[in-house]
Order: C-alpha cells, then sequence, then structure tokens
C-alpha cells in the first residue's frame, strides 16, 4: 500500500531524525515550572472578573441586584446581559438559532454555572467578594435532568419555542429497516455510556486587552483554548468587528480533551469587557467552576441489537442513541453522527440501522472529549460481541476473529459510509493477545473460580477502528541567516508535543539539525490560517503540510545554490547541515548563507522570489482509520466488588509513526482515560440538577498509582491518504481501553450470573451486582439476552419515545470529526 508517500529522507541528512524517539524539546519548560500559562502572561495593571454563576438548574430570572456589589471597594463594574445588548454566541455547527446561548443569562437559567453576571475589580479576591454580593432573585422551574425523562411528554421543556427537548435527530447515517432481518439470534441490550468531565490540569481562562490595530480599535484575546483561528471568527462575529481588529493567542495550554475546542460565552465576555472598559481584563476558572462550565463528554443512552448466526458470524445492528446534550446545543451535535459512522467497528457487519435523538436537559453542555463519539461506537459493539459470544459460547478473541474485516478487503466502505483505508486487526488481536499470555490467563481464571478465590480474574478484549484527519492545514518553513528556520503551524497544540515532531520533519527534509527549528503556532497575527488541534488530526494534516512546506524550501534552496554554485540542479547536494555540490566538496553553502544570498534580489535566478521560506496548505481527501486490539486483566474482589486493573496491553496501529516515544505517550495517557471511565469517573447530578461531583474531592479521576504499566505494542499499517503515511493516535488509546478494562470486569464475574454493569465499575455498583446475581434477582434494564424478550427498553427503529416524533429542526446532523 503507501502508494502516495512522499519520501523525505530520499535525500537528507544522515542522521535520521524522523521515525525516532526523540525527547520532547517542550518538556524542560514544562518540568522546571518556567513555561508560561495563561495566568503566568505578565499584563499590567489588568483588572480582574469573576461570574456569578446560577445556582439552580432551572429558573427564571426575577431580578439581579447589583448595587451592592458595585459600591464595594475596588470594584471598577459589575454586569448583566442587558449592559451588553443581549449578545448572543452564534449557533454551533449550524444548530437552530433558538438555542443560541446568551453570553450572560436572560431571563431564564438552565444549568448550575451558567453566568448571570459578570463583576471587575482590582484585584480577583475583591472581584470574588463582589461576586458574592450580587443578590438575583430566581423563580425556580422543574428541572429535567435525565435525558430519557426529558423525552417523556409531561418532561419540562428548556426552550418554550422550539416546544420539545430534542434538539435534532440523526437517520440519515444508516438507516436499514431490515438490519435484523436475517439474523439467527439476536443480542438485545441498553447501555449507558456516561457523563465525564475533561479536567484539563489548566481550567479555562481568558486576557483581554483592548488597543489598536491600524488605525482602527481592537482586542488582544489571549485565551486557552485548541483553536484560536475559530476564536477570532467567534469573538469578531458576536462583536461586529473586522477579522483584522482581533487577535487571539494561546500562552501554554494545559491540556484541553475537547473541552477547548469550543469558544465559551465567557471568552467573548472578557473581550468585550476590555473594549468596553478601554482597559485589560483577566479571568482564570476554579476548578470547581471548570466543572459545571467547561462542556462535558458522553452522556449517550444506547439501545443495541445485535443480530448473528448460530456460529457467530455477524448479520446486522440496530442502535438507537438518546444523546444528552445539556442545557444548549453545542458540539455535542457533532457525537452521534460519529457514532453512527464508527457503528460498524472493525467487523463487517452486513446491515445497520442506526438513529439518534439529541436531547435537552438543565445540565451542563456536552461537547467533544477524546475520541467524541467513536468511543461511544467501539464501547457499544465491544459489549454487545462480549455478551452474544456468551450466549453463543464462543470466545471473546474467536467471535471477533471470525467477523474482522481481513487485511485484503481494505479499502472497505462500511453500511455507515465510513472508507477505511487499511489495517490489520487479526495481526493486532494475535499480537495483543501473545503479549498478554492469553491462554495462561484464562487457565488462571478457571483454576481461580474452581478454587472459589475471592479474587477472580478478568480479561476483557476490545478491537477498534476509529476515523481521524479532515480539512486543511496551513505550515510555513523559513531560514534565517542565522542558519535557523521557523515555521509557522496552523495546529494549536496542548500537550502533544508539536514543536518536537513539527522540528523532526523538518530537520529530517532538509538535513539540518533539530535544535535549529523553531516551530510558532497559536497566534492569530502570525498565523493566517488553521483549524486547531483536535481530532487527532494535527500529524497527518498539519505535519503533512509542514513535510510538503519543507520539500517546498529544499527545492528553493536547490535552484538558488545550483545558480550561486554555477552548477546543474541535479548536482546539489544537501548534507551535514551544508549545500553543496556532488563530487566537489571545496563548493558548498551554509543555509545562513543561502539565506542571506536569498535577501539580495541581485543574487536570485530569473523569477525567483526574494527569501528563504516556502508555504503549504494540505487537504485531507479522505479520512484515515487507526486501528488496534486492547486487552485487559483485572482482579475482582468479589467480596467488595473493588477492581485492580493489573495488566493492560495496547497493540495499536496509527500508521507510520514519526515520534514512537511521543505515539507512546498519547496511548498511555489515553489509556488512563479509558481506564478511568470504565472504573472511576462520572459526572452526577441529583434530581433538582445539583452537580454532585464538581470538585476532585468528589469527581473520581485516577492517578498513576491506580494504574497499571502499559504495555505497547507497536503496529504500523501506512495509510496513502496523506504523504506521511499517518494516521491519528492522540485519542486511539482511549477508544480501546474503555471497553477492554469493561469487559475485563464483566468477564471476572460472568461465572456468578453478572451479565453487564454500566461504567463507571465502582465497588459498590460491583458489588450490588454479584450480590443481586447470587440473590437471583430477576434481570435489571440493563440486561439484554439473545433468548429472553428484549424487556421493557426494546424498542422500535427509534421511535420508542412519543417525543421523539416531534417536529424537531427539520434537518438531519451530517459527521464531522472532533
Ligand atoms: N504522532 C506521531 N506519529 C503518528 C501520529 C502522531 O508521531 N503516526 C505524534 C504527533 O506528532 C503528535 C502526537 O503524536 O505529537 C499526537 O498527534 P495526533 O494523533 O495527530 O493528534 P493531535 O496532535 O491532533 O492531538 C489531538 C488529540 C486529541 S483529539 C485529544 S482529545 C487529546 C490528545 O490529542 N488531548 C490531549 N492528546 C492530548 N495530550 C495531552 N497532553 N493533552 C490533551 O489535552
Amino acid at each position: 500500500m503507501a502508494t502516495g508517500l512522499v519520501d523525505p529522507l530520499a535525500e537528507a541528512s544522515s542522521v535520521r531524525v524522523l521515525g525516532s524517539p526523540m525527547l520532547r524539546s517542550e518538556d524542560s519548560a514544562l518540568l522546571t515550572g518556567a513555561a508560561r500559562y495563561l495566568a503566568d502572561v505578565p499584563c499590567e495593571g489588568a483588572l480582574h472578573a469573576v461570574f456569578v454563576r446560577s445556582p439552580i438548574a432551572h429558573a427564571r430570572i426575577q431580578s439581579v441586584e447589583v448595587d451592592d456589589a458595585r459600591a464595594m471597594p475596588g470594584v471598577t463594574g459589575v454586569f448583566v446581559a442587558g449592559d451588553m445588548g443581549g449578545l448572543r454566541m452564534p449557533p454551533v455547527e449550524d444548530t437552530p438559532e433558538t438555542f443560541a446561548r446568551p453570553l450572560l443569562a436572560i431571563g431564564r437559567v438552565r444549568f448550575v454555572g451558567e453566568p448571570v453576571a459578570v463583576v471587575v475589580a482590582q484585584t480577583r479576591a475583591r472581584a470574588m467578594d463582589a461576586a458574592e454580593a450580587v443578590a438575583i432573585d430566581y423563580a425556580p422551574l422543574a428541572p429535567v435532568i435525565d435525558p430519557e425523562a426529558a423525552l417523556q411528554p409531561d418532561a419540562p421543556v428548556l426552550f418554550q419555542a422550539h416546544g420539545s427537548n430534542v434538539a435534532f435527530r440523526v437517520d440519515e447515517v444508516a438507516d436499514d429497516p431490515r438490519a435484523l432481518g436475517d439474523a439467527e439470534i439476536t443480542m438485545r441490550a441498553r447501555f449507558v455510556n456516561q457523563r465525564v468531565a475533561p479536567v484539563p490540569m489548566e481550567p479555562n481562562g481568558a486576557l483581554a486587552i483592548a488597543g489598536t490595530a491600524a488605525g482602527q480599535p481592537s482586542v488582544t484575546l489571549w485565551a486557552s483554548v485548541q483553536a484560536p483561528q475559530d476564536t477570532r471568527r467567534i469573538v469578531a462575529q458576536v462583536l461586529g468587528l473586522g477579522p483584522g481588529q482581533v487577535r487571539v493567542r494561546t500562552a501554554v495550554v494545559g491540556g484541553g480533551f475537547g473541552g477547548k475546542i469550543p469558544t465559551y460565552p465567557e471568552h467573548v465576555v472578557i473581550a468585550w469587557l476590555a473594549r468596553h472598559m478601554g482597559t485589560a481584563v483577566r479571568w482564570s476558572e476554579t476548578r470547581s467552576e471548570n466543572m459545571v462550565a467547561m462542556t462535558h463528554g458522553r452522556g449517550q443512552v444506547q439501545h443495541v441489537e445485535l443480530g448473528a448466526t448460530r456460529d457467530g458470524r455477524l448479520l446486522g445492528l440496530r442502535v438507537f442513541v438518546i444523546q444528552d446534550i445539556g442545557a444548549y446545543a453545542s458540539e455535542a451535535a457533532t457525537l452521534p453522527p460519529l457514532t453512527g459512522l464508527m457503528a460498524s467497528g472493525p467487523y463487517r457487519i452486513p446491515r445497520i440501522d442506526f438513529h439518534a435523538v439529541l436531547v435537552l436537559t438543565n445540565t451542563t453542555p456536552v461537547g467533544a472529549y477524546r475520541g467524541a463519539g467513536r468511543p461511544e461506537a467501539t464501547w457499544l459493539l465491544e459489549r454487545a460481541l462480549d455478551m452474544l459470544a456468551d450466549d453463543l459460547g464462543i470466545d471473546p478473541a474467536e467471535i471477533r476473529r471470525r467477523n474482522f474485516i481481513p487485511s485484503s478487503a481494505f479499502p472497505y466502505r462500511t453500511p455507515t459510509g465510513a472508507n477505511y483505508d487499511s489495517g490489520d486487526l487479526r495481526g493486532a488481536l494475535d499480537a495483543a493477545l501473545r503479549a498478554a499470555g492469553y491462554r495462561e490467563l484464562r487457565q488462571e481464571q478457571a483454576s481461580r473460580i474452581e478454587r472459589g478465590e475471592t479474587w477472580q480474574l478478568g480479561i476483557g478484549i476490545s478491537s477498534y477502528i476509529e476515523i481521524t484527519g479532515w480539512g486543511s492545514e496551513y505550515a510555513s518553513v523559513e531560514a534565517s541567516e542565522q542558519g535557523t528556520f521557523t515555521v509557522l503551524t496552523g495546529t494549536s497544540p496542548h500537550g502533544q508535543g508539536h514543536e518536537t515532531t513539527w522540528a523532526q520533519i523538518v530537520a529530517d527534509t532538509l538535513g539540518v539539525s533539530f535544535d535549529a527549528v523553531t516551530v510558532r503556532h497559536s497566534d492569530t497575527a502570525l498565523v493566517p490560517r488553521g483549524e486547531g488541534t483536535m481530532g487527532s488530526r494535527s500529524l497527518q494534516v498539519g505535519g503533512s503540510a509542514v513535510l510538503r512546506a519543507s520539500v517546498a524550501l529544499r527545492g528553493k534552496a536547490r535552484r538558488l545554490a545550483a545558480h550561486l554554485l554555477k552548477t546543474g540542479e541535479s548536482g546539489v547536494r544537501f548534507s551535514g547541515g551544508r549545500i553543496g555540490v556532488r563530487g566537489a566538496p571545496e563548493l558548498s553553502l551554509s543555509w545562513g548563507g543561502l539565506a542571506a544570498a536569498a535577501a539580495d534580489p541581485s543574487s536570485l535566478p530569473p523569477g525567483m522570489e526574494t527569501g528563504l521560506r516556502a508555504e503549504d496548505d494540505f487537504e485531507m481527501a479522505d479520512s484515515t482509520y487507526p486501528s488496534g486490539v486492547h486487552v485487559a486483566v483485572v482482579e475482582v474482589d468479589t467480596e467488595t466488588g473493588k477492581v485492580k486493573l493489573v495488566r493492560h496491553v495496547a497493540a495499536d496501529d496509527c500508521g507510520r509513526r514519526v515520534n514512537p516515544m511521543l505515539v507512546e505517550g498519547q496511548i498511555h495517557g489515553g489509556a488512563a482515560q479509558g481506564a478511568a471511565q470504565a472504573l472511576y469517573e462520572s459526572f452526577v447530578y441529583d434530581e433538582e440538577g445539583n452537580p454532585l461531583t464538581s470538585s476532585l474531592a468528589t469527581y473520581a479521576m485516577p492517578s498513576a498509582a491506580e494504574l497499571p504499566a502499559f504495555d505497547t505494542i507497536p503496529l504500523v499499517t501506512p495509510t496513502d491518504r496523506n504523504p506521511l503515511g499517518a494516521k491519528g493516535v492522540g485519542e486511539g488509546g482511549t477508544i480501546g481501553a474503555g471497553p477492554a478494562v469493561h469487559n475485563a470486569v464483566i468477564d471476572a464475574l460472568s461465572h456468578l450470573g453478572v451479565r453487564h454493569v454500566d461504567p463507571p465499575m465502582t465497588p459498590e455498583r460491583v458489588w450490588t451486582a454479584i450480590t443481586d446475581a447470587g440473590r437471583d434477582v430477576p434481570g435489571d434494564r440493563n440486561e439484554g439476552g439473545a433468548h429472553g424478550p428484549a424487556g421493557p427498553e426494546r424498542f422500535d427503529r427509534g421511535n420508542r419515545h412519543p417525543n421523539a416524533e416531534r417536529p424537531v429542526s427539520g434537518r438531519g446532523v451530517t459527521p464531522k470529526i472532533r
């Protein structure tokens, strides 16, 4: 395969840096505390903003009394929506205008944490004190927290003008009424893929500085975001400014995990305040603010029916998803379409029927979170497959092997419209099982069961294929007279290590020192365009643009050197950081010397522009599809329900690896997040919509101490869809790990009669499941079964909920990768 690859190494340095596990150049500043995050950006005299947030999930705002707060020492202003002309955010992803979120609440609050007013003061402490003095009179309204309850005809409706809590439906991805028509056996289940919080190390924040640009009033907004160009577009649009009047920059961004893709109303408020007050205003979220104000992830209820032959060959899949989108339509609009697109997983499933409703609830808006719709697809399929295997008495590894799309069948188009490029799932499964010692583990499991041991062993397998890369990305590479190189990129890293990998690509292509390359990003005044970092797109789109710009720069250098050294272009050689003539070592130029010559029009060959610089916009014609197999091994204490993840093997294939060490790091971090969702994390509300997990004392985020050392197996099936032959890796670890850990826990307990437990599998849930199974409690609603009736949650092609049929936006949502 790998047909369209450009080999940047064809004529490059003797020391190969592309493909080497180089240490991250970012890390010394991060580890020594020298790195500058948003709150560290110096800005003399900046005022401090603090938001007054709703403590109630659903209420009418009767009045907001700000006089006491305004009179407090050091307070320079207190503002409500009316002071800002009732400005609203633009609808996200073409969602209906009805849902456009106000910058500050207008008339009604719809979730705990929604900003209602903003206080500005000389210090943060004074602003916090004054925020306490803002008196808001709320008339509580009945809230709706559970997305299934929100579908009931008598549920409180969040947007009266819309008339229903169904924001929209997804019906176009795969509509096959006969999906299960040929099945000899059908496994049915209802799964909850719970709501989680992204918890980036650095919470949200902004610093806006009013000024002038080209004689016009302008604002510079420092924000902790993943897509600065998008933030600039939105801020300019809401404030009625031209793009030239808004500059967006980031400092070092301490993680995002999807939660920093959106531009938040708070960002726009800070920019508005700076302009309105003619000064600089800064805002930094507290952790508990972050837990309720930053978008959450997942939040799906999944009704799944998987049909097969009696020997375990998959024939059809039918899925109905109820997506909780929270209080405003946001990035969540992109999630179910991706779940649908990836519903076939790495298997041949001839027929698929997928429908979803996206439902408003009085909770924090839901958005992209590491994997964004794809982990949900893998999770439902991998659980359903294990349950089917259990019904049929087939080994979980064997049922997967029987259904994998063979390598020879790639490129492969699924019934949901995905166009898989390449992969070797069978190879990945074999490698992962071998590394885990699958046969021995099964023997050990059997003997623990036989001995009736308290700590039982569980082995979980998850195979996945996911989709990465979309759109286009910008890059430029320029050589200086000092012999250094500057890369501008439209990607916006926030922990991924682009400064290292982009420098590797340039160093390798030009045959120069890695240390001579500087990568600059995330400043809209410096980088003309770019879509940012999300969807594991950056290397394949942004890195490919860097590669192509480097190749173009090498071409220009070759032509100029040939002209200066009076030789043919084919005689020019790049070696040891210099540009010389083949067979004439005395004739050579340094890159700095060449850059100096390029600045002088009289030195240039006819038609060549000054400057030793090249740029590129690389556009993906189609996405890439990384894949892999994870095997998790757990021990479960059957007396207390405690689960220990004791081993985790991850065999991931992200095509060609530019920096294997970074790839490993991404898989470790990703797998930790997947395991965390399976075992620990869950964002929980009470019935009134009060968040119960809005601090790190109550939200169970694991640390390294709870996790094993991950065993990673590097697999490489290149793709021909970009010149690097690379696929994304930023999310694969999360997608593979969650269901593997989940399956392992159920595997440890299935001999006790436990069939399914929704994540997170806390000791309480696991213990309850064991106890109920022991008492022979009739199956709860999570227990589907190949043999029994579908139970109360059986659905009829998405029409089960009467409210789901109410007229909605009148259009479907098509997949876009986040
Ligand atoms: N890489 C490589 N070879 C490959 C693929 C990737 O060497 N074949 C390297 C890349 O050069 C890059 C890193 O691995 O340094 C990740 O690349 P890629 O898969 O292109 O993903 P992105 O850079 O676009 O990162 C986005 C992805 C997503 S969607 C989430 S969510 C996520 C993640 O990255 N959030 C993160 N990893 C994170 N890591 C940190 N530390 N913090 C986050 O918030």
